[in-house]
């Protein structure tokens, strides 16, 4: 029987509920760490999960559970577009034409940044956001009376071009506390932070299964959605990177392009037979090196002379999550990314990310032949 076959424990509830004395109950206060006295067969659903974490934080007001919930429900509704994706192709409506019922269909990297957009405005715990599909901020107007204190980043559909083949994609997400006043609109400075200012960060990915992993800076979780329930359920508690591993991630199409100190490393990899694995989508191939080990590169070319990643909707956020995993993240010139002080909201930068032993070993070969003549 898998995890999800078993039914909920209700009992913390139905005990406070059979309480028939006029004595005030007070709620338990459930934390994180309760979780090790959860049997691993009980559901815990992502909502509960993010309740209990909250309880972590002394000054936790409720906003940044609320965002996680907004960013949970924008991922169910981008899955159900996703896996239908290649059901439209079939039944023939294309990009930018009209469906039968007169709407007009839009393409999912569009649609997954509408609903992302729609979710997070809707609830008002952001006060902005940025999305790598949009030139500049999108200010939040107030709901109600609410002073947030938050603002947002995602890509909302990360290696998009795997769609029409269909191939995992993913969405991918940061959330920082703002530097300005709560009292007053959002500016750039809220978003150019460097990634160590990150309270949040994670990723959606509609693979096989889809899966939400994120941390608050206490470690990974993922959860798993299960369709028959429409919830993400806890599956991967505390995930950990291994510490070495034999498999290497990049673009071995740009070889000649890439820099000599790369190109050893790679010619490394290839003497000593490590398995070379690249799904083109960053969400994809970091996620299978968070569980099984290896090192995600992508490294300066031609076209890409700064890298071709952006560094706030992609590479921070990543960053945060493997370093919290246990793992190394850092860009060619060996600086830590999580200290890269942003300069633009589109900025872009290469990247080393995975396997602690890999991304030192990687290092060692920069060190070495960077100074070498091409
Ligand atoms: P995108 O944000 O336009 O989808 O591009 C990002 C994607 C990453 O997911 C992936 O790692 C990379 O581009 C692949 O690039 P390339 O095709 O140059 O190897
Ligand atoms: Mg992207």
């Amino acid at each position: 029987m898998s995890t999800f076959d078993l039914p909920v424990n209700h009992s913390a509830r139905t005990n406070l509920m059979a309480s028939t004395t006029k004595k005030v109950v007070k709620s338990p206060v459930l934390k994180t760490s309760d979780l090790s006295t959860i049997p691993t067969n009980r559901i815990v659903t992502l909502d509960e999960f993010i309740l209990r974490s909250e309880k972590d934080f002394d000054y936790a007001t409720g906003e940044l559970t609320g965002l996680l919930r907004d960013i949970g429900v924008a991922a169910k509704i981008i899955n159900r577009e996703v896996n239908k994706a290649g059901l439209v192709n079939i039944l023939g409506v294309a990009d930018g034409s009209e469906n039968q019922s007169g709407d007009t269909q839009q393409k999912l990297d569009v649609y997954a940044n509408d609903r992302l957009i729609e979710c997070l405005q809707n609830s008002g715990e952001c006060c902005a956001m940025a999305s790598e599909e949009n030139d500049d901020i999108i200010h939040v107007p107030p709901v109600g009376s609410k002073q947030s204190h938050y603002v947002v980043m995602f890509d909302p559909l990360d290696g998009s071009s795997n769609i029409d083949v269909n191939m995992s994609v993913g969405t991918i997400f940061a959330i920082y506390r703002r530097k300005s006043e709560a009292d007053g609109p959002a500016t750039l400075d809220d978003f150019l932070q460097t990634g160590t200012k990150q309270v949040a960060a994670g990723y959606v990915l509609y693979g096989t299964s889809t899966m939400l992993v994120y941390t608050t800076g206490r470690g990974v979780n993922g959860f798993t959605l299960d369709p028959s329930i429409g919830e993400f359920c806890l599956s991967h508690r505390n995930m950990r990177i291994p510490e070495n591993s034999q498999t290497y991630s990049v673009n071995q199409g740009y070889y000649s392009k890439f820099d000599l100190e790369m190109r050893r490393y790679i010619d490394h990899c290839s003497d000593l037979n490590y398995g070379l694995r690249y799904i083109g989508s960053m969400v994809s191939d970091v996620h299978r090196i968070l569980i099984q080990g290896g090192i995600f590169l992508y490294p300066s070319t031609r076209k890409y002379p700064k890298g071709k990643l952006r560094l706030l909707y992609e590479c921070n956020p990543l960053a945060m999550l493997i370093e919290q995993a246990g793992g190394k993240a850092l860009n060619t010139s060996m600086k830590r990314i999580l200290d890269l002080t942003p300069q633009e909201l589109h900025q872009r930068c290469t990247i080393a990310i995975g396997s602690p032993a890999m991304v030192d070993e990687l290092q060692a070969f920069i060190a070495r032949y960077s100074a070498l003549p091409l």
